[in-house]
């Protein structure tokens, strides 16, 4: 977008936002308990709105680098994954994300603002202009990919739908909850697998539905529901945070795939690129054992791969439109996938998790990055 455009994509931008603060396309409130119609009903996007030039090459870097910060859309209820503190602080492997996003683009990981969206407000929040990267457990989903808008970049954590009991309730199969009432909340993907997946196994039900986290979880808590259901991640993060944590089973039983990961609005190859790039570069610097401890040392490295990752050859960054050293401001401020996930949900965290298939190729696991060349 050349300069003269800029006041008018902000005038255009201010009335997204305001249409989207008056409720444009956000999913009502349940909040009560009771089971609520409202899944996840396409939200249209201010058609006034233009991100895009004609070549495809969008609006968003220029924008994002004239404001100065990236804006993220995060979860702020999910530790471990997108988590505010009482100091304000975001922590979470969603949360690293987006920093390493800001590393790259202004080689400065604390170049970001988190914006805390519910499930209901996330899609809404990207189509509008409101944040420019949605990084917040979204599954990757055909028309969260189309009629929503998106553009998801590689999944950044392979998950599963789950279950979750209290230990005594003597329920360990999803027959034995038959006729029971599970707890779940809207705007999500979890809402429509539990309808799927209950009346394929012909398994009736009543639904709780709730707005955010912290009121699905509460509802559980207070025994409103037999179980609680959401990915495994969040059952796992949420288990945490119960009175006793001890006391609650997640169920074996895997009802669905669901692949997080990072979206971008639809029709910016340049911002998309950039945000699929970044997760190679994590999960390539795992790869080859590249670092924030040892990143500044590699410029000695044998193998040429390292050294375009890194910029010390090609022009790589160019080609995105960032820096040469984009991807080791990338590893050097936030660190490789593993130093990430282990921040957040390795075996030291309250939140462990162990990677299974969220290991790479080379280790079982489905994490594979594209060569950088
Ligand atoms: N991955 C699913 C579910 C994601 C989701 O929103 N999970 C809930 C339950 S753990 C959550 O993060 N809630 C936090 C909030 O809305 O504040 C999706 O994309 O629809």
């Amino acid at each position: 977008m050349t300069k003269k455009l800029y006041p008018i994509f902000g005038l255009l931008l201010a009335t997204a936002v305001l249409l989207a603060a008056c409720g444009g396309g956000a999913a009502p409130a349940a909040g009560n308990g009771e089971p609520a119609a409202a899944t996840e009903a396409p939200a249209a996007a201010p058609a006034e709105v233009v991100f895009t030039t004609p070549s495809g090459y969008g609006v968003t870097l220029e924008a994002v680098r004239a404001r100065g910060h990236l804006i993220c859309g995060a979860n702020s209820q999910v530790p471990g994954f997108g988590y505010v503190d009482a100091d304000g602080n975001f922590s979470g492997v969603d949360v690293d994300y987006c920093r390493a996003l800001a590393a790259a683009v202004f080689g400065d990981a604390n170049a970001v603002e988190f914006r805390p969206v519910t499930a209901a407000e996330r899609f809404t929040a990207l189509q509008s202009g409101e944040i420019d990267v949605l990084s917040r457990n979204t599954t990757w989903s055909t028309l969260r990919d189309t009629e929503l808008g998106g553009n998801f970049v590689h999944t950044t954590f392979y998950d599963g739908q789950g279950l979750m009991v209290r230990e005594d309730s003597g329920i360990t199969t999803l027959e034995d909850l038959d006729g029971g009432t599970i707890c779940v909340q809207t705007g999500t993907t979890t809402e429509l697998n539990l309808a799927d997946v209950f009346a394929a196994a012909g398994v009736s039900y009543t639904p709780a539905v709730f707005e955010d986290a912290d009121g699905t979880f509460a509802a559980y808590a207070e025994e409103r529901c037999d179980a609680v259901t959401t990915d495994k991640s969040g059952l796992i993060s949420r288990r945490t945070v119960l009175a006793d944590p001890n006391a609650h089973i997640i169920l074996d039983v895997t009802m669905s795939k669901e692949p997080l990961g990072p979206m971008v609005r639809h029709g910016d190859d340049q911002w998309f690129d950039i945000a699929q790039w970044t997760v190679f570069a994590l999960i390539s610097a795992e790869e080859f054992g590249i670092t924030s401890a040892n990143v500044a040392s590699m410029s000695g490295s044998a193998n040429p791969e390292v050294l375009r990752l890194l910029g010390h050859e090609g022009e790589l960054g160019a080609a995105l439109g960032l820096s040469s050293d984009w991807a080791y401001n990338i590893i050097s401020q936030v660190g490789n996938y593993e130093e990430v996930y282990n921040r957040s949900l390795g075996p030291d965290t309250p939140t462990y998790i162990p990677r299974g298939l969220n290991s790479l190729y080379t280790e079982g696991g489905l994490l594979y990055a594209p060569p950088f060349r």
